[in-house]
This record gives structure tokens, C-alpha cells and sequence, in this order.
């Protein structure tokens, strides 16, 4: 089965026949990639507004850091960070909003406040996230994470990270399926990063176009990540851009319909040029 091309977010129209960005916004003040920048409401609109203009196809707003030992926050203060906000943006802007969150009670408030997509990072399996994604009718991205953010990173197990790591989407699109979301309404991610040693996530780089055979479009985040600071000689996250590029090239190459990333002009050039070569290999076909 071929992924779907567009998404209806809430409404909102998702295109994925060529490499889309999702732009990302932190509303955590502990946030690895932004330093906490953008917590404050006007700064955090602005860069929205800014990561529209360079081209995003849809914004990410988070409001609980996933970064590798990072602390959990309740529902309530989840909610007070990014509600405000999808509530003000969905009014403003015509792309779609994807909300980052695992917890049921934020995804139903969320999508009540215009949130046209949920991205979570356990991929609904936390109490009540199956059934709070299937009411709110929005698409879905499942991530991939072997452990929790607190302690993923301590000692990290695969027999074979590409199969493992299929063989756990298949199984969540599977519950996706079985609890009433359908199947064109589901994303999947990998998770770099996401309990995976440096040789894991360049393997799941190196074979990503094996999991095209789960048939639901594929999201990608490698922007800024440990995996790029290490191949680059412990290289500071600011100076991570021209590495973030290689690697979202390359996942494009592979099959990835999304991008999400945090540089989103450099980005999005980036991908007109898989877009452009893709379209020569569809003409010819
Ligand atoms: C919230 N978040 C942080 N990293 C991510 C990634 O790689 N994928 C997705 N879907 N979400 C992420």
C-alpha cells in the first residue's frame, strides 16, 4: 500500500507529494535546541510567523522537553504553555498545527484549541492516548523510543535496530488501527536519538527507505541532534546546521515526507533540490 499524499489537518491541508518541513516550536524554558528563546507568547509568535515565511508546511508546538534525561511537567503545565498559543496561531495562521505531546488530556484540549495533527513521541501508548487520538480525528505521528526520555540514553539494546524498530510501528499502527484511527491518518518516525547509540541512529539513517514498506508516510527529526554534534567532533548545537542539512537530504532521498527541523530556510532549500530530482525520477518512471 502507497502512503497518502494530503493530510486533512483539522481542516487545514497537509501536501505531502514532495518533502515537507514541520518547523519547530519549544514553549520549554529548558529546551536543548532554543535556550528558552521563545517562551514568552509575542517572541514565540514571531518565530512562527518567521518559520511560515521561510517555508514551513506545518509548526510543531511543545511544551515538555523530550531531550535525553529531561524532567517530566504535569498535564496542567503543558497545557498552560501551549494552549494559549495553538488557540492564537490556529486563528492566524492557514498551515496546520501539530501538537507535541504524549498525554491524552493535552491532545484533546489542543486539537480543541486547533491543533490539526498529533505528534507523540510514545507513539500513544500512554494511559488514555489511543482513545483521546481517535476522538480527536486529527493525523497522528507514532515515534519510535526504546525506554523513557529520563533514561533512554543508558545502555540501549536492538537485535537489529531497522527490523526492531519496523517491527515496533507496525505493531502501534496495528493498535492505531484496531482502536479506531484509520490507517490514512497515521504518520510514523523512527526517533533518532530516542534510545539509540550513535551506531543505531546511522544505521536507521542508512536503512529508512525499509520502513516505506509500512505504507503511511514517514516523519523525520535529526535537526541539531547529539548524533550530528558526535560526527562532527562534539560540535556545539548553534554549529550543527550544515551536518542537520546532510542528514535531512539524505532522509528525504530515503522516502522521508516530513522534515522536522529547526533551521527551516536552509532546510527548505535543501529539499527543492531532492524535489526537483525526485520529479525527474517520476517523469522518467
Ligand atoms: C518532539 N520531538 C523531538 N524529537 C522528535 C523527533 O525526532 N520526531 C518527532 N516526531 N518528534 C520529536
Amino acid at each position: 500500500m502507497s502512503a497518502p499524499k494530503i493530510l486533512d489537518c483539522a481542516g487545514k491541508t497537509l501536501d505531502l507529494s514532495q518533502p515537507q518541513v514541520m518547523g519547530i516550536l519549544n514553549l520549554t524554558p529548558d529546551s536543548f535546541s532554543d535556550g528558552g528563546r521563545f517562551t514568552a507568547r509575542d517572541a514565540a509568535i514571531k518565530h512562527a510567523m518567521q518559520m511560515i515565511d521561510e517555508g514551513a508546511a506545518i509548526i510543531d508546538v511543545g511544551g515538555e522537553s523530550t531531550r535525553p534525561g529531561a524532567q517530566p511537567v504535569t498535564a496542567q503545565q503543558e497545557m498552560d504553555r501551549v494552549i494559549p498559543l495553538i488557540e492564537t496561531l490556529a486563528g492566524e495562521i492557514p498551515l496546520p498545527i501539530s501538537v507535541d505531546t504524549s498525554k491524552a488530556e493535552v491532545m484533546r484540549e489542543a486539537v480543541s484549541a486547533g491543533a490539526g495533527m498529533i505528534n507523540d513521541v510514545m507513539a500513544l501508548r500512554d494511559s488514555g492516548a489511543l482513545e483521546a487520538a481517535a476522538e480527536a480525528a486529527v493525523p497522528v505521528c507514532l515515534m519510535h523510543m526504546q525506554g523513557e526520555p529520563r533514561t533512554m540514553q543508558c545502555n540501549p539494546h536492538y537485535d537489529d535496530v531497522v527490523d526492531d524498530v519496523k517491527t515496533f510501528l507496525q505493531q502501534r499502527l496495528d493498535a492505531c488501527v484496531a482502536s479506531g484511527i484509520p490507517q490514512d491518518r497515521l504518520i510514523v518516525d523512527p526517533g533518532f536519538g530516542f534510545g539509540k547509540t550513535l551506531p543505531h541512529n546511522l544505521a536507521l539513517l542508512d536503512g529508512l527507505q525499509n520502513l516505506d514498506q509500512l505504507g503511511v508516510p514517514l516523519l523525520v527529526g535529526i535537526s541539531r541532534k547529539s548524533m550530528i554534534g558526535a560526527l562532527l567532533g562534539e560540535r556545539a548545537v548553534e554549529e550543527r546546521l550544515y551536518g542537520s542539512l546532510a542528514a535531512a537530504v539524505m532522509a528525504a532521498m530515503k522516502g522521508s515526507a516530513i522534515l522536522r527541523v529547526h533551521d527551516v530556510q536552509a532546510t527548505v532549500d535543501a529539499l527543492k533540490i531532492v524535489s526537483a530530482v525526485q520529479a525527474v525520477n517520476l517523469v522518467i518512471k
